[in-house]
């Protein structure tokens, strides 16, 4: 059952949910497959488990569906739409309720944004962006790597929940509909990446990762309203639109 919570002042939002890391990967989070929301005729793209690891540079999450996906600004009837939350400071008690779980301190919103293969971090109480996340895509999977300079400076320890969907099939239809959520109840939490094996012989100086190469575009607000609503009315079992086109 999707938990309803209101976000006070705001509106509701869908339930988010504990995958408890017990899974193959330790930090592995596994969704059911058929558990779409079936709403719009749009693609029901279906969640069927994702990963968040970080280090000292980004926090990186991928998701992985049943079936295959495009980018965002592909613009085909199975790009991903939607939006990752991450509840930086892991306490419900602040930030943005999502679901029953998560206090929510910033977003990253794969709107369309005009940025091929970024993403926009951003703020999600005050809605200023804070940075890019580059997003990466294979056949049945996106991977975003967060800068944790974008979420605070954060040590990417987080807890974390999607919320994602496909275009609205309907001509010249600037939306899209959200298709599954992933966990379906709780949060899910992030996990240090693996340290590299150490060998024999003198293990070579981890490397550091290359900055990521987003532009911060500061100000321009989230559609925070235009989210919460959307998932209000999942949360309600009515048809779900969100615009895909960043406001
Ligand atoms: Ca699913
Ligand atoms: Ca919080
Ligand atoms: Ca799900």
């Amino acid at each position: 059952m999707r938990a309803l919570l209101a976000v006070p002042g705001l509106l509701v939002v869908v339930g988010l949910a504990i995958g408890l890391a017990s899974s193959s990967s330790a930090t592995e989070v596994s969704d059911p497959i058929g558990d779409t929301f079936g709403t719009g005729g749009a693609d029901q793209l279906d969640i069927s488990s994702m990963d968040a690891q970080y280090d000292a540079t980004n926090l990186t999450i991928t998701v992985n569906f049943s079936t295959p996906i495009q980018p965002t600004e592909a613009g085909a009837s199975n790009s991903v739409f939607g939006f990752i939350y991450l509840d930086t400071d892991q306490d419900i008690d602040t930030g943005a309720l999502i679901g029953d779980a998560l206090g929510a301190e910033f977003v990253v919103d794969l709107l369309d944004d005009g940025l091929p293969q970024l993403t926009i971090v951003s703020n999600i109480e005050s809605g200023i962006d804070t940075g890019n996340a580059p997003i990466s895509f294979t056949d049945t999977s996106f991977t975003a790597t967060v800068p944790l300079t974008a979420i605070g400076g954060d040590d990417g320890l987080v807890d974390y929940g999607v919320l994602l969907g496909a275009p609205d099939p309907a001509a010249g239809s600037e939306y899209f509909f959200f298709t599954d959520e992933a966990p379906n109840e709780g949060a899910a939490t992030s996990e240090a990446a693996p340290q590299p094996t150490p060998t024999p012989s003198p293990a070579p100086t981890p490397s550091q990762l290359p900055a990521t190469g987003g532009r911060p575009t500061g100000g321009s607000g989230l559609p925070w309203v235009a989210v919460a609503m959307g998932a209000l009315l999942v949360a309600s079992g009515g048809l779900v639109l969100v615009r895909r086109l960043r406001a």
